[in-house]
């Protein structure tokens, strides 16, 4: 290269940076065009130039570390300690449906415990024939299914409810997770153990309880029991992590997540609920009349941008922009997600990545050309039962303000000019 040309490639080089720093991207411009004077193109790098690692017998495979911030993290005053506690999933990091268990939500009520394969038994008693304990190699020569579910806590988004509270959709929205599973139908072990399932069947319930300290028993009706409700082993092909259950956890689809119970230990067929504290003291709605909603199970549909958003913003300027989130609901599938730029006065309907799945996570993606101007995103799911999801105002004319649970209200982003994003509330 003559000095020129040097010359020509700092000063190209200088124009680039300083404008990515304005914050006026070059993408419209012809980006493709201007990095043919880009070091990274006209010269040999390093990593060209020898060989990368080799291959070698590898006990589990990590992400790169040019991926260092995606983090699970906590909200340190939200619990008293950590073994009662919550972590979030990454969201605002993640792409596609899938989250890896090592980026899923953590949710323990006497922190995660350590239970081998060897030491797992499930019992059934209760109102069978036949009680039964099974080991879990006895799980694995069941005929077994696979299925994508999202598991969301039922205090996911509460701490929003009195106002916009935490700065970032791994906060608002990540006690979500969604994966494939696994497993044995629970209707499956039920039938083994004798339970006449063309039989009246009406009044009756299971009461579902895990291995953990906390046990953290909950009552199933009997109709989801033998709907859809799975005995999992393997989530995302892989054995679960210790923290989602393993060796093996409940999977209640589109119900909310304290009913999956984790290292699941007994099943017992009953004649009513048990009515424990996780489905009376927590768990429940509190109205505006202090009254509290027996049972809500099911998640009602909602969804988030999860980027631009607080810990995602706009780095690259204005022109094309894509605004991607995620959308879900515990009743069905997804049929058609809005976003609004406007903080909810006008609509454009995004693009759904596939088609919405029964009571999995649905990606969607609005690929739009930002003029840099400032926008109150928000996103609005509609799932095919014809629901559509609320916004706050709507949900607290319902709810009151005492609620912590439950909250699928709209989620609004103020996205300034600088393509930094905020939490806020439209009123
Ligand atoms: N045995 C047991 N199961 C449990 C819990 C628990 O503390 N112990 N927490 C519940 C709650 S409140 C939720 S939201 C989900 C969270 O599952 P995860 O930790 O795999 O995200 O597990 C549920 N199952
Ligand atoms: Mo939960």
């Amino acid at each position: 290269m003559s000095d020129k040309d040097n010359e020509l490639v700092s000063s190209r080089r200088a124009f680039l940076g300083g404008a990515v720093a304005a914050g006026a991207g070059a993408l419209t411009t012809g980006a493709a065009k201007a990095q043919t004077a880009d070091p990274l193109i006209t010269e040999i790098q390093p990593w060209a130039q020898g060989f990368g690692d080799g291959v070698d017998a590898v006990r589990y495979g990590l992400p790169t570390e040019h991926e260092g911030d995606v983090i699970r993290r906590n909200v340190e005053w939200l619990t008293a300690d950590t073994v009662s506690s919550i972590n979030f999933t990454p969201i605002h990091a993640l792409d596609g449906t899938i989250t890896p268990q090592g980026c899923a939500f953590e949710r323990h009520h006497s922190g995660a415990i350590d239970l081998k394969k060897d030491d797992y038994r499930l019992m059934i008693n209760g109102l069978v024939d036949t009680p039964l304990v099974f080991s879990y190699a006895d799980l694995e020569r069941f005929p077994r299914e696979n299925h994508v579910y999202f598991c969301e806590c039922a205090a996911n988004t509460g701490m929003e409810w009195a106002g916009a509270q935490l700065n970032g959709a791994q906060f608002t929205h990540g006690m979500i997770h969604n994966m494939e599973y696994t497993g044995v139908p629970l209707r499956t072990l039920l039938e083994e153990a004798g339970l006449d399932t063309t039989g009246d069947l009406s009044g009756k319930w299971v009461f579902v309880e895990g291995a953990d300290a906390s046990s953290n028993g909950r009552s199933i009706p009997m109709e989801k029991a033998l709907d859809d409700v799975l005995v999992a082993f393997k989530a995302n092909g892989e054995a679960l992590r210790k923290e989602h259950g393993y060796p093996v956890r409940l999977v209640v689809p589109g119900w909310e997540g304290n009913m999956w119970v984790k290292w699941i230990r007994r099943i017992e067929v009953m004649d009513g609920p048990v009515e424990s504290r996780e489905e009376t003291s927590k768990y429940t709605d509190t109205l505006e009349d202090g009254t509290s909603r027996k049972w809500t199970w099911e998640m009602d549909a909602k969804s988030v941008v999860t980027s631009p958003s607080p810990q995602a913003p706009i780095k690259h300027g204005t022109g094309p922009l894509v605004i991607t989130g995620l959308a879900w609901s515990g009743r069905g599938a997804i049929t058609r997600v809005d976003v609004s730029k406007d903080g909810g006065k006008n609509w454009e309907t995004a693009r759904l990545a596939k088609p919405g799945e029964k009571m999995a996570l649905t990606r969607f993606y609005l690929d739009t050309d930002w003029d840099g101007s400032e926008m109150m995103l928000q996103s609005r799911a509609m799932d095919d039962t014809g629901y559509v999801q609320p916004t706050k105002t709507q949900l607290r004319e319902v709810r009151g303000l005492n609620s912590i649970y439950h909250n699928n209200c709209i989620q609004t982003w103020l996205v300034r000019s600088n393509g930094e994003a905020e939490n806020v509330e439209v009123s």
